[in-house]
């Protein structure tokens, strides 16, 4: 085996490394010091997002272990100091000595570049794909690693510190059991690179774990967080024998389905892999996610085209077959074939291409036909099989055909006002005077009381108020048409003045800052929910740009003769009584309404003092989920989200 190996070493020396041996050395410190000092080349950043890039690097050579048959468990523990150890029950990693750097294969390729990522022979390696930055790049960034070989009835291990030079040969510490084998890598990342944070976020690895676990069926992935007191979040254990079928279940759990099967098909052609999973739910937004080699194509690409061409032949032609459609009927479009669909698309590929703005587009062109044969073949298959099932799906699409020219006539009104520009602002908005939106803020405010307020407190040259009556409509529950009927929601789309859904350009975007001003309770929480919603799903791009914050208005005004001080949080009172001491008059404030137009500017709208929360949507996946689960039927876990509060908005103090 290790021949095998070393070859392909080899292989990836000849490129990266200087022919003369005595040289070596020096290119494998060139090469980590490079990495060093410009980390962004080689990992997304060195914020957080790069922090959790090192897990995946070496998570993903655990998967590929696992691929290739060796090993069904990879385990991945963060400890008290954040320290990952992640370990599998695999071959273990080669332990010869490579025969150009007379070092051991595993030193090589935890110490020189790219001698990760490219390792053949077995089936499909991830580390290829996307981040695939390999070992040494982690070894790069870590201040201390930490490799355990079990293999045969022996443990092997080496240490890098300092930079990532080994501190000695990789050497035999020991017997171990010969039925235990398998690889153990723990790391510290280095906070010198890591300077933002070296602290993993509990969410975001349980989350990506849990994925890799419904995308490769058969592998469990254990995740331990030692840091988590309490006992159900310690430990996570996710295995799925359904593989994408357990996903697409997963991701419909709090949405009404139309028809009780998941429509599921593999097969694979030339080499490539494809797999699919579908089921309709009552819901009107399509949900799909596609993945090669484990990677969430988030720009779509080939097998999303695929998949779509299937969908909509199949459909079109059962429809047609059955009576669904008439003679002089329009075919139903791929939109109506995918209103209400939750559906993950995975292909592995040997050698796939990416393409597109962010790398997260499928470029090879023959698994367009290779998904298509697929997934027709089974889609047809489901349908004439299940003529119940087949009526429910039909008959959804149809609808949406309708309900589509509808909302094209309806939709059609919102653009032509927009068009006109001022003239058309709607009658409730008290403008900002600046035309500069880089400058520009538009408060969305709940209720009349409080937008008279904002009106009066605020800065009128560079702030706008936009007053809505009660609560928006839940987009999440309606048909388009509705929804650009709906007077708060046009009121809106005309005051952003960037457009909707497909056609947004925030470059046309009036305000920079578009802020959402509800009351501290649980109703502000709705209404701020409801708007979020609304965001998500029809000016996507406005959140994702970072233009949408949340004020924080204060939840107590504490006073002891003349002087006044807010807090805005519980906390924050505990505090400021501490500091301000006895005979303090202290004023809990129920709604915005409560504040006089001066209070409200000083404490939630002056940019001196306010704190603004600015929304980000890290994973739509993630966000679907806690809009669907917001949205959803069930109360229970609405309740509780509303108490923990947002999880898609993070920190940010202005
Ligand atoms: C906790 C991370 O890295 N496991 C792992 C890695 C390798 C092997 C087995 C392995 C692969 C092959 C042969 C092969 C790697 N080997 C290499 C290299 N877990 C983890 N488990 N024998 C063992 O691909 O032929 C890179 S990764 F380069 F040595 F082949």
């Amino acid at each position: 085996m290790s021949e095998e190996v070393n070859e392909v070493i080899n292989e990836a020396l000849d490129i990266h490394v200087d022919h003369e041996y005595s040289d070596s050395d020096i290119q494998v410190l060139d090469g980590l010091e490079a990495v060093r000092k410009r980390p962004g080349m080689y990992i997304a950043s060195t914020s957080a997002k790069g922090l959790h890039h090192l897990v995946w690097e070496i998570v993903d050579n655990g998967i590929d272990e696992a691929m290739a048959g060796y090993a069904d468990t990879i385990t991945v523990t963060v400890d008290q100091d954040n320290v990952v150890t992640v370990e599998d029950n695999g071959r273990g990693m080669p332990v010869g000595v490579n025969e150009k750097t007379g070092k051991s294969t595993i030193e090589t390729i935890f110490t020189v570049l790219h001698a990760g990522g490219k390792f053949g022979g077995g089936a499909y390696k991830v580390s290829g794909g996307l981040h695939g930055v390999g070992a040494s790049v982690v070894n790069a960034l870590s201040e201390w690693l930490e490799v355990t070989v079990f293999h045969e009835g022996t443990a092997y291990y080496v240490r890098f510190e300092n930079g990532g030079h080994a501190t000695a040969a990789l050497k035999a510490i020991g017997p171990c059991d010969r039925s235990k084998h398998g690889s153990l890598i723990r790391f510290k990342a280095d906070p010198q690179i890591f300077t933002e944070t070296t602290v993993y976020d509990h969410d975001t690895l349980r989350d990506r774990l849990r994925q890799l676990a419904f995308l490769n069926k058969g592998i469990r992935l254990v995740f331990v967080d030692e840091r988590e007191e309490e006992e159900s979040r310690r430990k996570h254990t996710f295995y799925y024998e359904g593989g994408l079928k357990e996903y697409v279940a997963f991701l419909n759990k709090n949405r009404t389905v139309i028809h009780p099967e998941i429509i599921y098909c593999e097969g694979h052609e030339q080499g490539i892999e494809a797999e699919a999973a579908v089921q309709y739910n009552d819901g009107y937004q399509p949900n799909v996610y596609t993945f090669c080699n484990n990677i969430n194509t988030v720009e779509g690409g080939t097998h999303l085209e695929g998949f779509n061409l299937a969908l909509n032949r199949i459909i079109n032609k059962y429809a047609r077959d059955n009576g669904f459609l008439k003679e002089k009927d329009d075919n139903l479009t791929t939109d109506d074939c995918k209103e209400g669909i939750t559906a993950i698309i995975s292909v592995k590929h040997p050698d796939p291409q990416y393409e597109g703005q962010t790398k997260t587009k499928l470029g090879n062109s023959e698994v367009r036909k290779i998904v298509s044969d697929i997934f027709g073949a089974q889609l047809e298959r489901f349908l004439m099989e299940n003529p119940e099932q087949a009526k429910s799906i039909i008959e959804k699409a149809a609808l949406a055909s309708q309900a589509r020219m509808a909302a094209k006539k309806a939709r059609e009104l919102t653009r032509r006002k927009s068009a006109l520009d001022i003239a058309s602002l709607p009658g409730k908005l008290a403008d900002c005077s600046s035309k500069d939106a880089s400058i520009s803020e538009i408060y969305i405010v709940e209720g009349d009381s409080a937008g008279g307020s904002a009106k009066q407190g605020r800065d009128s040259h560079f702030q706008a108020i936009l007053p809505l009556r009660g609560k928006i409509l839940n987009v999440e529950k309606a048909r388009q048409a509705r929804a650009f009927e709906n007077a708060e929601i046009r009121s809106m789309i005309t005051a952003f003045g960037c457009g909707v859904m497909d056609e947004v350009d925030t470059s046309k975007l009036r305000y920079h800052k578009i802020v959402i001003m509800t009351d501290a309770d649980v109703d502000g929480a709705h209404i701020r929910t409801l708007l979020l919603t609304f965001f998500y799903r029809y000016l996507r791009p406005i959140v994702e740009q970072g233009y949408v914050y949340i004020a924080q208005p204060p939840l107590y005004k504490v006073q002891k003769g003349q002087a006044v001080r807010y807090a805005y949080t519980d906390h924050q009172l505990e505090v400021i009584k501490g500091e301000m001491g006895s005979g303090l008059g202290i004023q809990r404030y129920k709604g915005l309404g409560e504040m006089n137009p001066e209070q409200l500017w000083e404490t939630t709208m002056d940019p001196k003092n306010r704190t603004l929360i600015r929304v980000t949507i890290n994973d739509a996946e993630a966000a679907d989920q806690n809009f669907s689960m917001l949205m959803g039927e069930e109360v229970e876990p609405r309740k509780n989200f509303i108490i923990e509060n947002a999880n898609f908005v993070e920190n940010l103090d202005i």
